[in-house]
């Protein structure tokens, strides 16, 4: 240690900033890890490849099974989360969503001045090692308390090699990784980045990933929280509290167990809040998420994902119920030659569009992931019309900004499915009306005839059995206001790149 650093760090306190920083810390983690349990309680199970094919999964947490007798939908495999664990409990995939996306925000804001910080004032020198001996240093302190015994008091400096590796390791290498790897869930960042989600062995291999970094992370939490209490419950808690072990003890293990006990009654406060008023939680927190979660799935414009007729996967899976309507009936009896796709709302040209004439309107044919919500994957080759054709055709006004894709399904309220999509989401190439999947009509369970793809978008976005699209100014006014099926009643985003 050379002479300035050992100034700085001379009386080994804990400046107020680094402790606030390790409390907020501690929040946000916890609203994470809870959060993070919820969503994946929407499909429990976890796969090493993008096909995510019944049975192949490598973990699972539910006692579901899912059938291999009679179609199924993914929306099925849900399973309810307890509200003491997960945040905020229940079948609140899009809550559980929010709160993940609210919490990562205000982590890593905290994590970026962390580090900055910590390296402004030489913190970082009791935490990043400056010599390779610290190894074999923290391999002789492992052994110590293997052997339960405690380093002695001069193998502190504040901490012991083991712990300062420890600490290190969390900070600089788990706390990106968990980062990296929950970034390749967003389906926009796979459009946008395929070669960054391939590195990663897929969006299914990094979700795997990042739960095993949930783990880690937990691993990591008890046999920190055990040592705090193991070597000196008092004055550990008069360091972490109030930045000195020779401070009050007695007061720092009474404010530190208070934040502890206020955390956790906040949690419950919170999740109880979201399952008794959804919608106000749903709006609260997507004040904060919306607008960043809008700008990532709508300026990330996709490339072609790379993969190939060898990748496609043999069932892709399906999620939504059929249209049940006698109007879909007789369509579907005659093959759809009478089918019409009607435009309309704010276009200038309103059209009405028979399945040949819509193929002779352009062509796209490409091979994607689709990435449900709910966590699974399936890899299909898609052919279908640009959207931006229609667009073209149809014109749509200067107040236009959405295009409504209206449904002859029915929602779980038995009214009929919508989405709303944004304009510039509309003129990606990754956007278009499909008629075909693996070279073959469009299946039912699929959406025959037509159903949307938005590669950059999460599933719920990509209506099947389209009767419909209307352009509008605002989503508001329609139904419950928040801009789709899904979101009225699911509480998802509305912004669905991630
Ligand atoms: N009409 C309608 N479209 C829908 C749904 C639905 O329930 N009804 N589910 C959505 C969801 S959540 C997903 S993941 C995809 C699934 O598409 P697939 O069944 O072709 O895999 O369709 C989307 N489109
Ligand atoms: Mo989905």
């Amino acid at each position: 240690m050379n002479v300035a650093s050992h100034l700085f760090l001379a009386d080994l306190g804990f400046p107020l900033w680094l402790r606030a920083a390790h409390w907020i810390n501690f929040i946000f983690m916890g609203l994470l890890i809870r959060s993070g349990i919820q969503i994946l309680s929407s499909y429990p199970r976890l796969y090493w490849n993008d096909h995510s094919q019944p049975g192949t999964e490598w973990a699972r947490f539910t006692k579901k099974s899912i059938p291999t007798d009679k179609p199924w939908i993914t929306l099925d495999q849900e399973v309810v989360a307890p509200s003491w664990l997960a945040q905020p409990g229940e079948k609140h995939l899009g809550l559980g969503r929010h709160w993940h996306f609210f919490s990562i925000l205000f982590w890593v804001l905290n994590g970026v001045v962390y580090v900055i910080l910590l390296l402004a004032t030489g913190e970082w020198r009791r935490l990043i090692p400056t010599s390779w001996s610290i190894v074999p240093d923290a391999l002789h302190t492992f052994v110590t308390y293997l052997t339960f015994h405690l380093p002695p008091a001069s193998a502190f400096h504040p901490y012991d090699p083991l712990q300062q590796l420890a600490y290190a390791g969390v900070v600089f290498l788990l706390g990106p990784f968990l980062i990296v790897t929950g970034a390749a869930q967003s389906p926009a960042v796979g459009a946008r980045w395929p070669g960054f989600v391939r590195l990663l062995g897929g969006k299914q291999f990094a979700r795997s990933l990042h739960f095993l970094g949930l783990l880690a992370f937990i691993a990591f939490l008890i046999v920190h929280l055990s040592l705090v209490v193991i070597t000196g419950f008092g004055k550990n808690m008069a360091a972490i509290v109030l930045g000195s072990q020779d401070a009050n003890q007695g007061l720092a293990v009474v404010i530190g167990l208070s934040i502890i006990a206020a955390t956790v009654i906040g949690y419950g406060v919170t999740s109880r809040a979201s399952l008794v008023n959804p919608r106000r939680m749903q709006r609260a927190l997507g004040v904060v998420i919306h607008p960043v979660m809008r700008v990532v799935a709508t300026k990330m414009q996709p490339t072609t994902q790379g993969f190939t007729k060898q990748d496609l996967t043999a069932q892709f899976l399906v999620n939504g119920e059929p249209p049940t309507s006698n109007s879909y009936a007789q369509l579907l009896a005659e093959n759809f030659r009478g089918y019409q796709l009607e435009v309309n709302g704010l276009v200038e040209q309103p059209l009405s569009l028979s399945l040949v004439t819509l193929a002779a309107m352009g062509s796209t044919e490409q091979i994607t992931r689709h990435e449900c919500i709910q966590g699974w994957t399936s890899i299909g080759a898609w052919q279908g019309v640009p959207m931006t054709a229609i667009l073209a055709a149809c014109h749509p006004t200067a107040e236009a900004r959405y295009a409504i894709f209206w449904s002859y399904s029915d929602d779980t309220e038995g009214l009929p499915f919508y989405e709303s999509i944004d304009l510039s989401i509309l003129k990606e190439p990754g956007t278009y009306l499909a008629y075909a999947l693996n070279d073959a009509p469009l299946p039912v369970p699929h959406g025959a005839p037509l159903r949307l793809r938005a590669e950059t978008q999460l599933g719920f976005k990509m209506v099947k059995w389209i009767k419909s699209i209307e352009f509008v100014t605002d989503y508001r006014p329609i139904r419950g206001g928040q801009g789709g099926s899904r979101e009225d009643e699911k509480f998802y985003d509305q912004s669905a790149g991630i």
